[in-house]
């Protein structure tokens, strides 16, 4: 009886991690970089839930140089005794049942992410090989887990046991180390990207303070290896932020409580300057799109600061409330919440759903934030922040007469705008693309060698306005941006409206050089500041002309980069010419569309916001005023011309490729 009970759960666990393989997008959404990345972020969740609930205080992530990746957590290593109802060590059964760690589930463990929710055995079945060491009772265990080929079963058997769980030997250690193959047969690119791994790690050492989370990456010749640990949590994490910028005090404000079983914890600091910068996580997971966590914060925050203007008398009773969008004028806001069962919404699954957590988390930071406004020490700061939303108030009224000026001069200029905007002929937007072009010669290529039945081509002269330094008075005063936003459609910042958009990509094309790079970080802090939507929308694109051409007779190979140079020189073999392509307007009209316009042979990069706090502080840092922390970033990070250097992580789309 149990042995046939046995082999029957066996068979079902095994057809379980198959349909994984069968079909891994509905598990981890994608079998892109992001889909590999995915695989990696359960095993450091599952590290982390064990940090954050006090068993450990350090985890280790390792990029190590055969592409597998580890991570090891100093807590209290998995379970290794017999599953009461499978039969075998509950190792084996979170790495071989789908959605195991339901089973483990109990109080500790009610505040996991739960994005996808599809946990360790999902990355079993995804990798060529797994392995997991458990130090555990003064013993090391491991088991090892498999991908591959079975010819018997003429199929691949999924993440399948090498063998039993062994014992090593003894230890001293405690703890769970895990270490993983991506399968190259599933993902697109299997290498990780030590960047990307190395900013979420900081950030969930900043989201779980005091937990000492080490970076390594064996596969730089330097063996990279960074240790993040904050003690002050999201308080740090603001700091961080603010780095650029002239903080307005000095001390962090920070509010905590829990309410009805949700915690939440914020971290405020305001700026001089005029951007509002919220960033929101519900279980350490990022909500960009924000949600009822959110919109609970921004309610109690405004509403005591509004109550406190009139208790002071710098609102009288003729005045009307201050606008939330007012408070919220150089505010820099770390938000987090742990909630149980989070549902996440949207497009793109970044906003909280839950109804139940707007009320809590603003009575959390209704009553919080009296308390910190009542207390004595603090009256010259809240001064000052009241001050300054009174003068963001004034100063969004000036604004709101000039943008209606502007419409109405806009429609007045309606023909010099024709004039520099080729328009296209096609009348489906979402087919219809944008080129912002650098520079009149390269405008003038790419309208001539443009499909003109769905590319619009619009010409910038010069450098655009830095807008990070500007209110957006004086950015819609700016006639190359009044230009874009006429031409896009759907006017800016709280008028802003994706409805209107005009073109389905919107593809900025700028040189290859220093220039070119600022004007691409020009525009995308346009975007970023003004239009956020049409970039989270996924509509924004970084055009990619090729760096080099390689000719050998008759025959051309574009280059888009140094690897695809050497490959491309190696296939030529002796006799080839070629040509750096320092800029746009080196190129004819026909080249033009052949490496840069075709759909069919293009590269374009699609900007995406990952994690829009660092975007954030980076564009500060390379547009703000402040020069000292701009010198170290690009001296840091010499070769600034590739946009992932700009650190808004893109996904690479070869587009019809
Ligand atoms: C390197 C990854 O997974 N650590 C880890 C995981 C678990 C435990 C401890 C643990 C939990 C419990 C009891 C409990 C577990 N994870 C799961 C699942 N590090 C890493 N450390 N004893 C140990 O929840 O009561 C189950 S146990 F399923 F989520 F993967």
């Amino acid at each position: 009886m149990a042995s046939k009970g046995y082999s029957a759960e066996n068979i079902q666990v095994l057809e379980g991690l198959e349909a994984v393989r069968m079909r891994p997008g509905m598990y981890i959404g994608t079998t892109s970089s992001r889909g590999l990345h995915h695989l990696l972020w359960e095993i450091v969740d599952n590290a982390i839930d064990e940090a954050s609930n006090g068993f450990a205080s350090e985890v280790q992530v390792t990029l190590h140089k055969d592409g597998s990746a580890s991570v090891f957590d100093n807590g209290r290593g998995m379970p290794v005794d017999e599953h009461p109802t499978m039969g075998v060590p509950g190792v084996q059964v979170i790495f071989t049942v789908l959605h195991a760690g339901g089973k483990f589930n109990n109080e500790n463990y009610s505040y996991s992410g739960g994005l996808h929710g599809v946990g360790a055995s999902v990355v079993n079945a995804l990798s060529k090989w797994l392995t997991v060491d458990v130090f555990l009772n003064w013993s090391h265990y491991r088991m090892e887990f498999t991908s591959q080929y079975d010819p018997a079963a003429g199929k691949v058997e999924a993440g399948k046991p090498s063998g039993p769980l062994q014992v090593i030997g003894n230890t001293r250690k405690k703890g769970t180390l895990v270490r993983f193959l991506p399968d190259d047969t599933i993902f697109e690119d299997v290498r990780f990207n030590g960047e990307q791994v190395a900013r979420r790690l900081q950030e969930l050492a900043y989201l779980n303070k005091g937990v000492r989370i080490v970076f390594t990456d064996e596969r730089t010749p330097e063996k990279d290896s960074r240790v993040f640990c904050y003690d002050g949590g999201i308080t740090d994490y603001v700091q961080y932020l603010n780095a650029g910028k002239n903080a307005l005090h000095n001390d962090v404000i920070y509010l905590s409580g829990s309410r009805d079983q949700i915690i939440c914890q914020a971290a405020i600091q305001y700026t001089d300057g005029y951007s509002d910068s919220v960033f929101s996580y519900v279980n350490s997971i990022n909500t960009p799109e924000g949600g009822s966590h959110e919109a609970g914060f921004k309610a109690a925050f405004t509403k005591c600061l509004n109550d406190y203007a009139r208790r002071i008398g710098l609102l009288k009773d003729k005045d009307s409330n201050l606008a939330g969008e007012d408070f919220r004028e150089g505010l820099t806001c770390v938000l987090t919440t742990m909630v149980k069962n989070p549902q996440f919404e949207g497009q793109t699954k970044g906003r909280l759903g839950n109804s139940e957590v707007r009320p809590a988390v603003e009575a959390v930071i209704t009553q919080q934030m009296t308390d910190w406004l009542d207390n004595l020490k603090n009256q010259e700061t809240a001064t000052a922040i009241v001050t300054k939303a009174i003068r963001a108030a004034q100063a969004r009224e000036a604004a709101r007469k000039a943008r209606d000026n502007s419409r109405k001069a806009a429609a007045l200029e309606a023909a010099p705008l024709v004039g520099k905007l080729a328009a296209c002929t096609g009348r489906k937007w979402e087919d219809n693309e944008l080129f912002i072009v650098e520079g009149d010669s390269a405008g003038g290529s790419a309208k001539q060698g443009r499909d003109r039945r769905f590319q619009a081509i619009l010409p910038l002269r010069g450098k655009p306005l830095n807008v990070e330094k500007k209110r957006l008075d004086q950015v819609l005063a700016n006639e190359e941006f009044r230009s874009l936003i006429t031409a896009l459609g759907t006017n800016i910042d709280d008028k802003f409206s994706l409805e209107n958009l005009k073109y389905g990509k919107v593809i900025i094309l700028s040189d290859a050089d220093q220039d070119g790079a600022h004007i691409r970080a020009i525009l995308l802090t346009f975007f970023f500041r003004y239009m956020k939507e049409l970039i989270t929308a996924g509509h924004v694109y970084i055009g990619m002309p090729p760096l080099y051409k390689v000719q050998k007779g008759s025959k051309t190979i574009y280059a888009y980069d140094d690897r695809e140079l050497a490959k491309a020189t190696k296939a030529a073999g002796k006799g080839y010419t070629l040509q750096r392509y320092k800029g746009l307007g080196e190129m004819n009209p026909e080249q033009l569309w052949e490496t840069t316009m075709d759909p069919s042979q293009r590269k374009l990069m699609r900007v995406s916001i990952e994690d829009a706090a660092l975007v954030d502080r980076l564009t500060t840092i390379l547009m703000g005023d402040k020069v000292e922390p701009r010198r170290d970033y690009i001296s840091e990070h010499a070769d600034f011309n590739r946009p992932d250097d700009f650190e808004l992580p893109p996904d690479q789309n070869r587009e019809g490729a």
